[in-house]
């Protein structure tokens, strides 16, 4: 049995659809953000950078103590290790797998956070910072748009890689990007949500998830106010 300690955002959705896609025995375990469970002990245990998603392996390959892992790129590797499933065996094929998996958590993801965040969140809104994370996130839709050019999926075969880039390309209005000006990624965007997998996986938004509106001052606090 997965634990998993998460949040319905991109970064906690990508291991939802790896559950979903790998049909893995699993339990979510709401940590509501806005509200501060991140910063709880039980947490921080298993997540000591006070970030979702993190699992628990209650029943680990080999047997022995409940592996616990944090960070979504080491979480979607190690499930697949464990499965043996969405990334391929040999050197090479697993090296393409990982650099785009590595591209989202250090490029995509941070990038497209603070356009988010200078977009939509900041109480102030600061031009040089909206335009500096706007453009970076269409710089790197370009990357993608060229690297999906002749190829249904980002690394090969369908992997942890598309799996990991999905989830931050479906908010690609808020982040003032037109999916029209990169063709490649649209049809890839549309192949990836018709995945019944991946429909699975946004269900649980509602399904496991407390209801979410508008992020409320005080939540905005807790998510923007550098509590350490
Ligand atoms: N590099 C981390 C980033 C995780 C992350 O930023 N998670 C956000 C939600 S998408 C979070 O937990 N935010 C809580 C906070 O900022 O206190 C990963 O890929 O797992």
């Amino acid at each position: 049995m997965i634990e998993l300690h998460s949040w319905p955002t991109p970064n906690g959705l990508k291991v939802s659809i790896f559950l979903e896609e790998a049909g893995l025995e699993h339990q979510v375990f709401p940590v509501n953000i806005g509200t501060g469970d991140q910063f709880q002990p039980d947490f921080l245990a298993i997540s000591p950078n006070n970030r979702i998603p993190a699992i628990v392996d209650r029943d680990p390959p080999g047997g022995g103590e409940p592996i616990s892992v944090f960070e979504s790129g080491a979480i979607l590797f190690y499930l697949a290790r464990k499965t043996g499933q969405f990334v391929p065996q040999d050197p090479r094929g697993t090296m393409e797998v990982l650099e785009w998996l590595f591209w989202q958590v250090g490029g995509l993801g941070p990038m497209a956070g603070q356009n988010h965040h200078f977009n939509i969140y900041a109480p102030e809104k600061i031009p040089y910072a909206i335009d500096r994370y706007t453009n970076e996130t269409a710089r790197l839709y370009g990357v993608l748009d060229r690297r999906l050019a002749g190829r249904d999926y980002v690394a090969g075969d369908y992997s942890i890689a598309d799996m990991a880039i999905y989830p931050w390309i479906v908010p690609h209005e808020n982040q003032k990007q037109n999916l029209a000006d990169f063709p490649n990624v649209q049809r890839w965007f549309e192949t990836m949500k018709s995945r019944p997998a991946v429909i699975r996986a946004y269900e649980t938004k509602e399904t496991l998830y407390p209801p979410r509106k508008e992020l409320t001052d005080a939540e905005k606090a807790v998510l923007f106010g550098g509590k350490k």
